[in-house]
This record gives structure tokens, C-alpha cells and sequence, in this order.
């Protein structure tokens, strides 16, 4: 954007966006379509948010390209050809820049400038947003779109300042191209960044040591080029796919099971559970009963075909038991997708180190010294520690609604809002894929899209109405969170400590962050609000 053309506090926007990912661009499409003028804050040097920051080597979607895309557009969806079943992250961002460009979107993102603050007007009714290059805007309205997973979680070693090697983070991982070969190399943490990255990390490094805290349940992608067939059988049913995708459960489309696991003898279960290993699908095993998510027992005969899984790839005993996850029942923390995870461990050059038994001490200026006394010598540390998640991005900036309250000072005792889309006393600040939505449960494609729709719908009816705002009602909002936690309440996710919980961040309120109860049963409770004029809101 042209720095003698952007907006100020004297020319205001209609709209500020925050974030250039995936959600920020699109809601800036809906909202030009609207007429709005809109300005786009991106933090980073280009746009592409996740897709963007996350290009640590193995980076790959774990949800198929063909479903993890925009379907806004049809045109979009011919034109599109996606290579392989799950895109890698500089096909992902090839993607994105496409879109942007096609759609010219550009020219309404300002990069390398971070929101820092947004502070409520209440008798002009407009947001005053600042930023850390200086620039300041005012606007009606403000989406934050800046990602569910953007903030990267300090890892709290102690003596990380000290290590005279080479430092990187999965999710800040640098543009230049990074070189691992004859290099000892650690890398701290066995998430999905972890897991994705390992693989790779080992075809470089001289030696690998992995440091693992929690092991993680790791379900095969395979991963391969897609036919041109293929495309071409989805892309003739495409409109009919993109229906079924947004009338789903998860923004995947699939058959629903009908029976408990507990109903199926052992040979049944074992047949389906190799079927949807076979699949390559995240969800293919919390697919194959109704019960995996609800029920401990039914959950354990999941884990444990995983686990001997895990057995029959890792040669040596003792490290196949360590990498198999019993600590917390299946997919209660996120599965992951991998290539060659587990079979990375029998490489001679690969050491796995048990944080539970040998707890990292400290980092030195040479390495990692461990608990047993030992020092682990390195010459780079990957940390694939992962991120304050779902809130993280909002409480990031400093947001100052009504009565001079505070975001951060709300949220103290964990997220409130209506709908996951508006926070009671912070009228006219939408978020996106935030906390109390079904965001981090679902393909992030298609519930971005839903809420951007609705969002921008809203915007649109206020201003065919001609109201100024909207807000939250304390009492729907703390109905909301009842809601939302009796719906968590039904399935196993609560009960255990992960980034879904918020346990991952020292001092995080302990709270099932995500809307546990589907993207279609979501979308019609959100459709059903709009259609009845917007109840649970106050428009003024
Ligand atoms: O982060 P994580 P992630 N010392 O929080 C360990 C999405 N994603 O970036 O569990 C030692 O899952 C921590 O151990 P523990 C996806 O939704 C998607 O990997 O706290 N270890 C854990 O092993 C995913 O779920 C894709 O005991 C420490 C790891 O670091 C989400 O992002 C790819 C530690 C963190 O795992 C987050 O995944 C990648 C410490 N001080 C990510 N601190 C795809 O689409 C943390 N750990 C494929």
C-alpha cells in the first residue's frame, strides 16, 4: 500500500483486518464486495500467516489440498491444481498468493506492521487501532483474523540464552534456506511440528537427537502425487462437494459411523482400524466408531492398535515404548500425519531422549545437559515447542473496550464471548477461528469461511439498518460458555492437559477453548441467531 495514500486517524477505514492468513484475506474480499474500505494489517514480510511463519522442512497440511481450500469462488476451484494429496507448505503459500493476487487483494494489506493496540471510542462508536510502526487508524469495525495457532509458546528452558549454535523455531522458521548437513542437531518437542519435521531433519543432520516430553499418536499421511484423474472426477462435482463440505461435521466429508466400538468383537475392530490406517486420513480412526471421543474404553482400543503400531515400525523395544502414548487417551490431543515418524527411530544417527526420565536441566553454551548429568552436544536446536494457542493472538494485542476494561483483564479467568465471535463491553471486534468456536477441531477452510460469511452478513445488516453496532449480551455470552463446556463435557478432551485446555502455557486458565459440538451444529445455531434478528446481541 502507498504510505502517502493509507489511512489515518484523520481518514478513517471502515474496516481494519487483522492478520493476512487465510481468514484476513477473505474477509477482506467480503468486505470490499461490501463496499467497505478496509485496511489489513499483516505483521509479517508477505502475506500467508500460518503458511507463512510455519516453513520449517516437512511442513505439510494434514487436512487433503483438495478440501483445505477457499470454496468461495468456483472459478477458483477449476483454476487451482494441487499436486499432491497433502500440500506442502510452499505449495500452500503458492496457493495463497495466487488468490490474493487474482482476486487483488494486495493492495489493501500492510505488511511488517504488527496491531499492537485497539482501544474503543464509545461516544464516536469507532475502534482507534495503533500499530508498531506508528500508524494509527480508526475504523467501525475489527476482525481479528490473526490466526489460532500464530503465537509461538516460550519454551521456559532455562539457559536457552547461553547455546553459541544455531537456534530455530518450527513456527518462526527463517526464510533463508537452512542447511543441517554433518551437523548434530536436537530437536526439542514431539507435536505435529515436531513429528512432520524429524523425518526430514534426520535425511540431513549427522546425528539427530529428539527431546520428548509427551509422545504423540502419529497416523500415517500417505502422502503422493495426486492423479490428474482425480482432479479431474472432483473438480466435475465440485460445487456438489463444497455443499457437503459446509454442511459437515468437521469440514471434511465422510460417512458418519453408526456403531459403538464396544459393539464390534476384536477381529472387527482390528480390520476397521487397519482400514483407516490404510486411509491416511487424520480422522480415519475417530471415524470408524461413534464412540472414540466419548468413551475411555472404546478410545483405549484405538490407542492400543496405534501402539502396536508403533511396535511393529521401531525395531528396538525399548524406544517403541517410549514413543507410545499412554499418558492421554487418542486424538484427546491433536493426532498427528506424519512420513516415516516412527520409522526415523531405527536410523543408526537418531537418539531419542526421555524427558520424563531425564528431564532437560539446562541448555549450555555447547549443547543440552539432561538431569542423568549428560551433556547432549549440538551444533543447532530446533524448538517444535508450540503455541499459546486459540487466545493467544487477541490477548497479543492490547485491547481496550468499554469502561476502559481490558481484554486481558475479561479473559482472566478464561475466554467469554458470544457465538466465539464477539466479546461482551468490545462491540464491533469479530474474530475469527477464535476461542469457543469449532476452529482448531475442524478443516480451518471451511470454518473460516462460515465465519467470515457471518460476519460480513452482520456487518451488512447493521449498515442496511442503519445501526452502529453491535454487542455481545452479558447473559447470552455467559449462556455461550455454558454451552460450550457441556458440550466438551460429553467427549474425553476436557479432562486432559493439552493446548486445547490451555494447560501447554504456564498460568493459562485451565478451559476447553474450542466448540466441541460440530461445524454443522455450529453453523446453524450462528444462521439461526442471524435469522432472528441477532438475538443474544444488542445492535444500537
Ligand atoms: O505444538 P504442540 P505443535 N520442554 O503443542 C513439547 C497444528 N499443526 O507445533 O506435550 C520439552 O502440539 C510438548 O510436550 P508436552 C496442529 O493442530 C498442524 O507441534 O507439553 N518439551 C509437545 O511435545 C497441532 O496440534 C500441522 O509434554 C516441550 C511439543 O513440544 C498444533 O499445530 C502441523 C517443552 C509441542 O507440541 C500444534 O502443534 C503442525 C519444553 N519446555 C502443527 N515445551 C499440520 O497441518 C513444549 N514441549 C500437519
Amino acid at each position: 500500500m502507498d504510505i502517502a495514500a493509507a489511512p489515518s486517524a484523520a481518514h478513517p477505514v471502515d474496516a481494519v483486518v487483522v492478520g493476512a492468513g487465510l481468514s484476513g484475506l477473505y474477509q477482506l474480499h467480503r468486505l470490499r464486495e461490501l463496499g467497505l474500505t478496509t485496511v489489513v494489517f499483516e505483521a509479517g514480510d508477505d502475506i500467508g500467516g500460518t503458511w507463512y511463519w510455519n516453513r520449517y522442512p516437512g511442513a505439510r497440511c494434514d487436512v487433503e489440498s483438495l478440501s483445505y481450500s477457499y470454496s468461495f469462488s468456483p472459478e477458483l476451484d477449476q483454476e487451482w491444481e494441487w499436486s499432491e494429496r497433502y500440500a506442502s507448505q510452499p505449495e500452500i503459500l503458492r496457493y495463497i498468493h495466487h488468490v490474493a493476487d487474482r482476486f487483488d487483494l494486495r493492495r489493501d494489506v500492510t505488511l511488517r506492521t504488527r496491531v499492537t493496540r485497539a482501544a474503543y471510542d464509545e461516544d464516536r462508536h469507532v475502534w482507534r487501532v495503533s500499530t508498531d510502526t506508528g500508524r494509527t487508524v480508526t475504523a467501525r469495525f475489527v476482525v481479528l483474523a490473526s490466526g489460532c495457532m500464530s503465537v509461538p509458546k516460550d519454551p521456559g528452558v532455562p539457559g536457552a540464552g547461553s547455546f553459541t549454535g544455531a537456534v530455530y523455531y518450527t513456527a518462526r522458521w527463517p526464510r533463508e534456506e537452512v542447511s543441517f548437513t554433518g551437523k548434530r542437531v536436537a530437536v526439542i518437542g514431539t507435536g505435529c511440528s515436531g513429528v512432520q519435521a524429524i523425518p526430514v531433519i534426520a535425511e540431513e543432520a549427522a546425528a539427530l537427537t529428539v527431546f520428548q516430553r509427551t509422545p504423540a499418536y502419529a497416523l500415517p499421511a500417505h502422502n503422493r502425487p495426486l492423479r490428474g484423474t482425480e482432479i479431474a472426477e472432483l473438480k466435475a462435482r465440485y460445487p456438489e462437494f463444497r455443499r457437503a463440505q459446509r454442511l459437515s461435521r468437521g469440514g471434511t466429508v465422510f460417512e458418519p459411523p453408526t456403531r459403538s466400538a464396544l459393539e464390534a468383537d476384536e477381529a472387527e475392530r482390528r480390520a476397521a482400524y487397519e482400514a483407516a490406517w490404510g486411509s491416511g486420513l487424520l480422522s480415519g480412526l475417530l471415524r470408524t466408531y461413534t464412540d472414540i471421543l466419548t468413551d475411555e474404553k472404546a478410545n483405549e482400543t484405538v490407542a492400543e492398535f496405534v501402539r502396536s503400531k508403533i511396535r511393529s515400525i521401531v525395531t528396538d523395544p525399548a524406544t517403541a515404548e517410549l514413543l507410545s502414548p499412554r499418558t492421554f487417551p487418542f486424538a484427546t490431543k491433536r493426532p498427528c500425519l506424519d512420513t516415516g515418524y516412527y520409522a526415523t527411530y531405527n536410523r543408526p544417527h537418531v537418539t531419542l531422549v526421555d524427558l520424563r526420565t531425564t528431564p532437560i536441566e539446562t541448555i549450555t553454551p555447547r549443547g543440552i545437559r539432561t538431569s542423568d548429568g549428560r551433556e547432549h552436544a549440538l551444533d543447532a536446536i530446533v524448538f517444535a515447542t508450540g503455541f499459546d494457542a486459540l487466545t493467544g493472538s487477541q490477548l497479543a494485542v492490547d485491547i481496550v473496550g468499554k469502561g476502559g476494561v481490558t481484554l486481558r483483564e475479561k479473559w482472566a479467568d478464561g475466554p467469554r464471548n458470544h457465538l466465539g465471535l464477539v466479546s461482551a463491553g468490545f462491540p464491533n471486534l469479530f474474530t475469527v477461528l477464535g476461542p469457543l468456536s469449532p476452529s482448531v477441531l475442524t478443516n480451518i477452510a471451511v470454518s473460516l469461511e462460515q465465519q467470515v460469511e457471518w460476519i460480513t452478513d452482520c456487518i451488512a445488516h447493521l449498515r442496511r439498518n442503519g445501526l452502529t453496532e453491535i454487542d455481545a449480551a452479558p447473559a447470552a455470552e455467559a449462556d455461550w460458555g455454558a454451552h460450550v463446556a457441556e458440550l466438551a463435557a460429553r467427549t474425553l478432551y476436557p479432562a486432559v492437559a493439552s493446548w486445547y485446555t490451555g494447560a501447554n502455557i504456564p498460568g493459562k486458565p485451565l478451559v476447553f477453548l474450542a466448540y466441541a459440538g460440530g461445524l454443522d451444529r455450529y453453523r446453524e445455531e450462528c444462521d439461526a441467531v442471524a435469522r432472528s434478528g441477532y438475538t443474544g446481541f444488542i445492535l444500537s
